[in-house]
């Protein structure tokens, strides 16, 4: 008796350690796998810095086929290099952060007769700095962020407190009294941690009236539309929807909440949420989107869906609402795989392309990611893995990445938007990378994917 106890024993052992093994082996290959995913992304970030730095140094962004650079204004304002310098960091590349520093510190200059658009240059490039600070914690970022958002404050100064869309960096100038609510709202981040980071009040408080005074406009039954006039407070065009010119104004009710706690912003973010659910969100045959619809009567307008309407499936995981997410994460990959590259817009009640090119857009990798991230669930990771190698398959040449003209024809578009490294490379990488490297409850990340972190109490 006792010696079959003693053999069932061993035999146990036997078993429970030969399971150690392979559970041992199955992590380690894992493991293995994750690295080398992790170096291919790092290997393509650096390609298209490399290109950069080539043919672009010094200037906005890179032409890698032509092998030249470009500006958007006048000046530059070394978007890639100030939008590129967070993923540096996340990725750990020393010898590029060394270089992007060099320029910024040595040419980032804003005292220039040039007018620029306010939304963009506050989520790039203040975001970007911003972010920098923090994670570097060189001042020279934070001062550079705060020269630009002083000389940003004059759009502020409309008859309703929302901010023009265009302003001149050295006269203050301000001009576009039509804007939309992205355009009014989607700095609330970046203005926010300015002040929290200068101890100066002002930019938040600048920046929370214009989106308080947005909020107040909105319909009866709880929705924004695409363009206000600033002055009037008189909307202009009354469709609404997730995609561009609304997107980010949604986005940062919720993350603005996450960020600083503002009880304000959650309210807002409640009344709009429930009015998405029930206008905006459409259950059909082809999947579960998010249409068009009047802002006043929720009548559907459009079955138009896009690549930059995808943010929102993140959203929805940071509203923790995963069931709405993983139900829209089927119709974003079924999209992504519809050429093998995302349109930039489909119409999904017939599932035709209605815009064909591809700008290398973060979106829907994002709100893959973020899915993973909080469900672990093996089927987003895969998705992930799919996204880059496409992007691989298709976007890259020979020294460097460009956008997609055609996404049934995989035409090359010889340009690079700044947001290919701070955002769709960031978003791919972290798929892959070490637990350390960011931590997405740790942080809240901007709509161009700077992270920011809570320091204050
Ligand atoms: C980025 O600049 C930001 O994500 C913005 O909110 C929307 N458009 C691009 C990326 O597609």
């Amino acid at each position: 008796m006792i010696q079959i106890k003693l053999v069932m024993k061993t035999l146990l052992l036997m078993v429970g350690f030969g399971l150690l093994i392979v559970t041992a082996q199955a992590r380690s290959s894992k493991q293995d796998e994750n690295e080398k995913y992790a170096e291919r992304v790092k290997t393509a970030f650096i390609k298209g810095w490399t290109a950069y730095m080539g043919y672009a140094k010094g200037q906005d962004a890179v032409n890698p086929i032509a092998k030249k650079g470009h500006n958007w204004y006048s000046h530059s304002l070394l978007m890639t290099p100030v939008d590129a310098f967070s993923t540096m960091h996340v990725m750990g590349l020393k010898k590029e952060m060394g270089e992007a520093k060099q320029l910024i510190f040595s040419q980032l200059n804003f005292d220039i007769d040039m007018e620029i658009q306010q939304f963009e240059i506050a989520i790039r490039i203040m975001g970007g700095l911003l972010s920098a600070y923090q994670l570097d914690g060189d001042p020279r970022f934070l001062q550079l962020a705060e020269d630009l958002g002083k000389r940003m404050l004059p759009v502020f100064e409309s008859k309703t407190g929302m901010p023009y869309r265009l302003v001149n960096l050295k006269t203050g100038a301000v001009s576009g009294e039509i804007t939309n609510p992205c355009e009014i709202g989607s700095m609330l981040l970046e203005y926010g941690m300015l002040s929290k980071l200068t101890g100066n009040p002002i930019y938040y408080e600048k920046c929370k009236r214009g989106v308080v005074a947005t909020f107040d406009r909105r319909s009866k039954i709880g929705l924004v539309g695409t363009e206000i006039n600033i002055n009037t407070g008189e909307w202009v065009n009354k469709s609404a929807h997730l995609s561009g010119r609304i997107d980010a104004y949604y986005e940062y009710l919720l993350k603005g909440w996450l960020l600083f706690g503002d009880k304000d912003l959650k309210r807002m973010w409640d009344i709009h949420k429930k009015a998405i659910a029930k206008y905006l969100a459409d259950d059909v045959s082809s999947g579960f989107w998010y249409g068009y619809a009047d802002m006043d009567t929720g009548v559907r307008t459009a079955t138009r869906f896009g690549a930059l309407d995808c943010f929102y499936g993140a959203v929805l995981c940071l509203d923790r609402n995963f069931k709405s997410a993983k139900k829209l994460q089927q119709s974003i990959y079924k999209m992504w795989t519809l050429k093998g590259l995302e349109p930039e817009t489909i119409d999904y009640s017939s599932m035709n392309i209605i815009d064909k090119y591809y700008m290398i857009r973060p979106e829907a990798i994002e709100s893959t990611y973020y899915l993973w991230h909080y469900t672990k669930d093996p089927q987003y990771f895969e998705q992930g893995k799919q996204m880059f190698e496409s992007i691989e398959k298709y976007c890259q040449v020979d020294n460097g990445y460009v956008q997609i003209r055609n996404v049934e024809t995989m035409e090359k578009w010889d340009t690079l938007e700044s947001f290919f490294f701070a955002e769709t490379m960031k978003y791919c990488y972290l798929f892959f990378a070490p637990k350390d490297a960011l931590d997405l409850d740790k942080c809240v990340l901007n709509t161009e994917a700077h992270p920011f972190f809570k320091t204050w109490k």
